[in-house]
């Protein structure tokens, strides 16, 4: 008797310990957090109540009963509980925006409160960090009490993986929006194609796919979605409150397609190029002056949009080094009027800062730092993707055997120790929509790889994305990711042991 009374108190303990360490440890770190004294334990059962019947509430409710599952026995109700109880609440709080909540954790209920789904579903993800990363711990479960106030500082906030270089299946689109969704990221911006494929299914032009999409970087056999796995991975997204945008990248980088189609090239005839699985950039471009590329691109457009509910469509425009600029000019006016004509905002990399851009146009700043400048003063928004900061494809430091170090070596402490709305002179939070984190994949095979360039760099940029940057540092912040390790250990992630984080 005495000996199972002391073997469960010091295994409280250590669940109390292991609760207490989580509660200062979340990433991102929540705008407000008070701590008091006391836990919730999960019990044997649990009942979970939402004040709301609404279809996303009830696929809370029901995310939340997995992740509890391994602890305890989970039932849902739309009534309100008597007896311990976690309750999801729809509730009016206009600080909290259409993606804050407030948690409030004491010893006999734990209370969501938020106004939309989607603060809810964030609310839900702090639940997951507070309990043990391993869901097969045998201790007992516990949340330490206290009170969560929290709203992301941006209102976009993801990465963008390039598809093109190197194919990803469904399933590891899949697994990549479960990371995203872990850290509270909203968006999957897709780079669907470029010289090395093509890879989405377009009905009117089925040589995109047929031959655009036949191979890869390195030779491989690339591939590519159909319009029904397209829906699949945005429905994915969208149960975790993540929108995908979709990227055609034009006139440059588009090489796959003018190897499927010869009209598309200037002289058809004599320059119909072959398909190219090198990594070079800036040597294609479709032909401006051809009419038969607007329909192209209308076509393509449409079919898009009609399986994309995100607002926005992107269109490329970078690095189109062998368009001329008067004809890369009217190409990107015309090409913005068709988008608008299906009912969607642009974006664009940077360099659509020196056409005319569109109201609602967004440009995403990579490179040129005097882009984004040019297009706040067309009264454009901007998203932040400096290269030299956010490239996940750039190595860590001179020994990272994968990817490149062009914009520069990005170790973990840089990736996180810099401000969006401090990066470029002119640029200020008003004008910024949001922080995207892309995943160029010329040397990024497989899902490993992936891992490996992304954690935990992307964990810092989603605190970048949603924590207020006052008083953000990284020594601080070094202390808190240590305990991060343990989830990426339990998904079983290939991350980056940077040697400037002090790993327990
Ligand atoms: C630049 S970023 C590119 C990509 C490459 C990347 C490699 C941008 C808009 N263009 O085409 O994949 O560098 O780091």
């Amino acid at each position: 008797m005495l000996l199972s009374v002391m073997g469960f108190s010091s295994c409280s303990n250590k669940a109390q310990q292991q609760a207490d360490a989580a509660f200062f440890n979340l990433i991102p770190k929540p705008v407000q957090a008070v701590k008091n004294n006391g836990y919730f334990v999960i019990d044997e059962k649990i009942t979970v109540t939402t004040n709301s019947t609404d279809a996303t509430m009830l696929r809370n409710a029901d995310v939340l009963a997995q992740m509890l599952k391994p602890a305890t026995v989970v039932s849902i109700s739309t009534t309100a509980a008597t007896g311990k109880s976690i309750k999801l609440n729809l509730v009016k709080d206009s600080l909290l925006g259409n993606e804050g909540y407030e948690l409030i954790i004491a010893d006999s209920s734990v209370i969501v409160n938020a106004q939309k789904p989607a603060g809810v579903f964030y609310a839900l993800q702090t639940i997951r960090q507070l309990l043990p990363a391993d869901a097969t711990e045998k201790q007992q479960w516990m949340l330490a009490a206290g009170t969560i106030r929290d709203y992301p500082l941006y209102a976009m906030r993801g990465s963008m993986l390039d598809v093109a270089r190197h194919f990803f299946s469904v399933e590891d689109v899949k697994k990549y929006i479960d990371y995203l969704s872990f850290y509270k990221l909203n968006t999957l911006h897709l780079h669907l194609s470029d010289d090395q494929g093509w890879r989405i299914e377009i009905k009117k032009w089925p040589r995109l796919t047929e031959v655009g999409g036949s191979t890869q970087v390195g030779g491989g056999k690339g591939g590519f979605y159909t319009q029904e796995q397209y829906k699949e991975i945005v429905e994915y997204a969208a149960d975790r409150f993540i929108m995908v945008i979709p990227e055609i990248d034009m006139p440059g980088h588009t090489n796959a397609a003018l190897a499927s189609y010869p009209e598309l090239n200037c002289n058809p005839k004599d320059s119909m190029p072959k398909l190219y699985t090198g990594t070079e950039v800036g040597f294609s471009t479709l032909c401006i002056t051809n009419e038969k590329v607007y329909t192209f691109v209308d076509d393509v457009v449409k079919e898009i949009v009609a399986i994309s509910p995100s607002p926005y469509f992107h269109i490329g425009g970078d690095e189109s080094l062998v368009t001329p600029k008067e004809e890369y000019i009217r190409f990107i006016n015309r090409v913005q009027t068709i988008v608008k004509a299906n009912g969607k905002e642009v974006i664009g990399w940077d360099e659509i800062a020196n056409t005319t851009l569109q109201p609602g146009t967004i440009a995403q700043h990579w490179s040129d730092s005097a882009n984004p400048v040019k297009a706040i003063a067309q009264g454009a928004k901007i998203i932040m993707s400096p290269a030299k900061k956010i490239y996940m494809d750039m190595q860590y430091d001179s020994t990272t055997k994968l990817g490149l170090n062009w914009a520069a070596y990005i170790e973990v402490d840089a990736a996180y120790n810099w401000n969006p709305a401090q990066f470029v002179k002119g640029v200020t939070q008003n004008d910024i929509v949001g922080i995207i984190a892309p995943l160029w994949t010329e040397t990024i095979v497989a899902m490993k790889d992936i891992e490996y360039m992304v954690f935990p760099r992307l964990t810092g940029y989603a605190e970048i994305g949603w924590s207020p940057a006052e008083g953000r540092s990284w020594e601080e912040y070094k202390q808190r990711l240590t305990q991060h390790a343990a989830f990426y250990k339990a998904w079983n992630i290939n991350y980056y042991p940077s040697p400037l984080v002090p790993w327990k």
